[in-house]
């Protein structure tokens, strides 16, 4: 079993119950991981991701290594049949092969490069490990998706929902660095997963990947969608249509607190980590409606359920 996107959930709502009962208790399962060990690869920076995701393989008894690509471990090489006299010192072939014998489960997170929208699609970093690595993967944020992210998203809203079909609205903020669409494909296709008046809200030209969105709702004029809301979920992504580009940087799109009064009192959510009186104004993220703490709790218990299930799989 591996865990690379939304689609590896057979069914939301029942993940998202499994994941409020380990969140009762969360020690339960402390044998399961005896004896095994995690590995997490961290191709980009993190702080939510690679706290939550071991305190979650700690919660299960497992071991868990940590190896950072950023500054230290060798540049990969991950094309087939490559003449390796570049920069890249050793090929994924090995590596995966390498890091397989040492973990029983691989984690990984390899952001988009933002620069070739073909080959961040195929996924490369994740692809190259899925073919060569011999244990389950886990997407830690890949280049096209965060379903760890998506996961406790889901399990923030069923705890902050209070009526059955909720109007969640996602809207896209200003941000001064061209930011992946990883965490925004995963939080729509989770949406889509659920019963909900969903409403994604974002300047014109920066609709996501249609493959992604299919035929779930936009309204271009944010004032209109936040009508009624009930979830407000903020975050920046840069263009998909002129890959990798920031074509907009309209601080009118700042959720503020005269924005948040068109809602229906609705909570904020944010992935984290924000950029404060850019994305979302201090009087919104500071207010009581503002719930991206507990979501960021809940990555603990999205990570926990994958890693028992990847455990239980290979039992
Ligand atoms: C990353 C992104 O937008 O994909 C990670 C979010 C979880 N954010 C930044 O790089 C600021
Ligand atoms: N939300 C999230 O994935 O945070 P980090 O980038 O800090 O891991």
């Amino acid at each position: 079993m591996n865990f690379i996107s939304l689609k590896d959930i057979d069914s939301l709502s029942k993940w998202v119950s499994e994941a409020l009962e380990i969140k009762k208790n969360p020690l339960k399962k402390k044998k399961l991981g005896q004896d095994k060990t995690l590995g997490l690869l961290f191709f980009n920076p993190s702080l939510r991701t690679r706290l939550s995701t071991q305190k979650a393989a700690l919660n299960l008894g497992m071991n868990v290594i940590v190896m950072n690509f950023t500054n230290e471990g060798w540049s990969l090489e991950f094309e087939d049949g490559a003449v390796m006299n570049q920069g890249a010192t050793e090929h994924i072939k090995e590596a995966a092969e390498v890091i397989s014998q040492y973990c029983d489960a691989i984690a990984i997170r390899a952001f988009a490069e933002l620069i070739d929208r073909e080959k961040d699609n195929s996924e490369v970093v994740i692809s190259g490990f899925l073919k060569y690595a011999t244990v389950p993967i886990i997407n830690m944020e890949s280049a096209t998706g965060h379903p760890l992210q998506a996961l406790a998203d889901a399990i923030t809203i069923e705890e902050f929902k209070s009526n059955q079909r909720p109007k969640v609205v996602l809207t896209w903020a200003p941000h001064p660095k061209a930011l992946p669409q990883a965490v925004p494909n995963s939080f729509v296709e989770m949406m889509q997963l659920q019963e909900a008046d969903f409403v994604s809200t974002h300047p014109k030209g920066y609709e996501l990947n249609p493959a992604v969105t299919k035929d779930s709702k936009i309204e271009y004029n944010q004032n209109k969608a936040f009508e009624n809301a009930d979830f407000i979920y903020a975050k920046n992504w840069s263009n998909y249509n002129e890959y990798g580009k920031i074509k907009n940087s309209d601080t009118n799109w700042t959720v503020t607190s005269e924005k948040m009064k068109l809602t229906n009192n609705a909570k904020f959510m944010h992935c984290l980590p924000v950029r404060r009186n850019v994305i979302v104004a201090d009087e919104v993220i500071d207010s009581n409606n503002s719930i991206v703490i507990n979501q960021a709790n809940n990555r603990t218990y999205s990570a926990q359920l994958v890693i028992q299930k990847i455990l239980q799989d290979g039992k």
